[in-house]
């Protein structure tokens, strides 16, 4: 039997166990790189653990998210993360220099590698045929100080591509919104997607990254393209050949599931608010007014797609009534579509330019007004994302969403007779590496520097006996980290801060939730499917596991939320009857019994107020048990390098 791309890497870097679908696979991992929102708790959790220097051959700390400076905070951070890349040995990409995935295909990503990122999007390296898998930051720094990575192995899913997309107006984002109209925000979770077929070599890199990135929505672990040609083209014009690998399936390769893609079908396609997979033909939502449009962020910033954007704004005007925000991903991108006069064209539109960081993306500013639409080229769309929760956020092409800022509203883009500009893919790109700071060789005398705001990870205490506890939120299915940990403007600053930014776990759904659970001291979460999709951001494990959570009982769990909680200590146990969801609700008492003794089984589960017992399970591998046991992957990684 021949291997897929994904089997051929998974070989490649096996450390020990097997490479067989539901079985833990510990990885030898080539690049890992954080970004700040998540990276000041991963670098002071690397600090912790101890180790002088980062054990993989690749580490960047890139500074994109907390950009807005509107107190000390995030320049603390910025200086801390500076300094711990430089004891620790770490590329550190200066605030300024991009958005990390934008920024490390360019510059690092490469064809056969295995990279982690402190990020859920990290999967934008597959567009370049890199396994590039988004994890916590614990996970990131346990790597980092030298341990394998252990993937519970996904099935992979193949997704054959035929045909040519319809350039102009269909772009690679059609692709992605087209899967999720087929397979929703959950039907990707438990596999790895691989791209083949006769129209992958339509696709260049940029547009192969753009799909990648937003695999992310489907809740897969991550996504990937052959590398091809096309990859050593785009590699020889990032100045980097030598990175360049050839990597395809075997002809007879075999995949846990197959589907089919044919690219001349597609046509612009939108996600309505208030999720990625609500997805709609352009044409069906001619006439909806809209008020802002962003375009950017790290799913659509090539250069590419950005300079064919300024063809679509040249000699044109914003409409009256519209906000047009850009967010180029990456200072290359900005200097090269500057130098090229793309810049001029996008300013004299009345375009916004904002610096090369997540900004509106994550309610960094660019809030839109109560009741406002805002159509973004951006990746997420939950309720309240953008900072308002009275605002309709729709997700679309970069071109199509140009094309709507002048318009003032959605119309059907293949009826327009404005021309995009088809433009080659560029022989050779601008390279100017001089915002990251390569790692140094002698590190002795570097200090790491913590600003006032910049507080320890917490540690849980050791699991003791059964849990007894009350059900303080019994929330539906497709709960987001968003959700139980907000960012924006007002909350992403405390990231490095656990006891403050603790103070808003849940704050969208319940303002008075930190106050109910510190009252009660310990309690449980209960959750519908896919609870916790979306992020990485580990927070939405430790906020709530400082707050005294024990143990999430949800229907299903997303991947990395269900890593962050075991790596915190809190137990995430799956209703062995999805009907038992309905008998628990909020305000109940729950027994979890036998909670240290049967980790990896069956827990009974008694229902105090109501008197009946249900089972729930844990899944859990000896590995994740011991975690659990221990309180957490950080007493359990000191346990283990001692
Ligand atoms: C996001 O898009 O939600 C973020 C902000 O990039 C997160 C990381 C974080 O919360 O810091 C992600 O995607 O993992
Ligand atoms: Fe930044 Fe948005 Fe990309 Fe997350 S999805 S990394 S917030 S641009």
């Amino acid at each position: 039997m021949g291997k897929g791309i994904v089997r051929k890497i998974l070989d490649a870097h096996r450390v020990y166990g097997e490479a067989k679908a539901g079985s833990p696979l510990g990885l030898r991992v080539d690049q890992v790189y954080t970004q700040d929102a998540t990276g000041t708790m991963a670098w002071l959790q690397f600090e912790a653990i101890g180790v002088e220097r980062v054990g993989v051959p690749l580490a960047v700390s890139y500074v994109d998210h907390n950009m807005m400076q509107s107190n000390f905070m995030n320049a603390d951070d910025h200086a801390f993360l500076e300094s711990a890349a430089r004891k620790f040995g770490a590329y550190f990409s200066r605030p300024g220099n991009g958005i990390s995935h934008q920024v490390h295909l360019e510059r690092f990503s490469a064809p056969g590698r295995i990279a982690l990122g402190t990020d859920s999007h990290t999967p934008t390296g597959g567009g370049i045929g890199m396994m590039s898998i988004g994890v916590g930051g614990l996970d990131a720094a346990t790597v980092m100080a030298g341990a394998p990575f252990e993937l519970n192995v996904p099935e992979v899913m193949l997704v054959r591509l035929t045909g040519r997309l319809r350039r102009p107006w269909v772009t690679a984002m059609d692709v992605i919104l087209e899967l999720l109209r087929r397979l929703t925000v959950k039907g990707g979770a438990g596999y790895i997607i691989e791209y083949g077929g006769p129209g992958v070599k339509d696709l260049s890199v940029t547009e192969r990254a753009t799909i990648a990135n937003m695999g992310a929505e489907l809740g897969a672990t991550t996504s990937i393209f052959p590398s091809d040609e096309r990859t050593r083209f785009y590699l020889k014009a990032q100045g980097r050949e030598g990175d360049w690998m050839e990597l395809s399936a075997d002809e007879d390769a075999d995949y846990g599931r197959v589907m089919d893609i044919d690219l001349l079908g597609l046509e612009p396609l939108i996600a309505q608010p208030h999720s990625p997979d609500n997805v709609a033909p352009a044409r069906e939502l001619a006439g909806k007014v809209v008020n802002q449009v962003c375009i950017g962020g790290c799913t659509n910033s090539s250069y590419h797609i950005m300079r064919q954007v300024a063809s679509v704004l040249r000699g044109r005007t914003v409409a009256e009534g519209v906000g047009l925000l850009i967010n180029p991903g990456s200072k290359q991108v900005y200097e090269t579509l500057s130098r090229d006069g793309y810049i001029t064209d996008m300013a004299a539109s009345g375009a916004r330019m904002l610096e090369v960081s997540c900004g509106p993306c994550i309610g960094m500013g660019g809030t839109p007004g109560t009741g406002h639409v805002s159509v973004r080229t951006y990746n997420r769309n939950f309720k309240g994302r953008s900072g308002s929760k009275d605002a309709f956020v729709y997700l679309a092409n970069p071109l199509v969403s140009a094309l709507f800022a002048l318009r003032g509203e959605i119309v059907d883009p293949m009826t327009s007779d404005i021309k995009v500009e088809e433009l080659e893919e560029p022989e050779k790109y601008l390279i100017n590496d001089n915002m990251l700071i390569p790692p140094m060789a002698d590190t002795s005398g570097v200090e790491v520097v913590k600003g006032p705001n910049i507080k320890e990870a917490p540690v849980k205490a050791p699991l003791s006996g059964d849990i007894e506890a009350e059900v303080l939120l019994r929330l539906g299915d497709n709960i987001t980290t968003d959700d139980i940990m907000p960012a924006g403007s007002q909350i992403l600053p405390l990231r490095s801060n656990i006891p403050a930014i603790s103070e808003y776990v849940f704050s969208g759904i319940d303002g008075n939730f930190s106050r109910r659970a510190k009252a009660a001291g310990r309690f449980i979460i209960v959750g519908g499917d896919n609870y916790g999709q979306g992020s990485s951001r580990e927070h939405a494990a430790m906020a709530p596991m400082y707050l005294g959570l024990e143990a999430v009982i949800a229907r299903s769990f997303a991947r990395i939320h269900r890593s962050n909680l075991i790596n915190f200590g809190v137990q995430p146990l799956v209703f062995k009857n999805p009907e038992d969801y309905d008998r628990v609700e909020q305000g109940d008492r729950l027994l979890i019994k036998g909670a240290r003794e049967g980790l990896s089984g069956v827990f009974l589960v008694e229902n105090l107020n109501k008197g009946f017992t249900f089972e729930a399970a844990g899944n859990f591998n000896e590995r994740e048990a011991e975690i659990i046991s221990e309180g957490g992957l950080l007493p359990y990684t000191k346990k283990h390098s001692s």
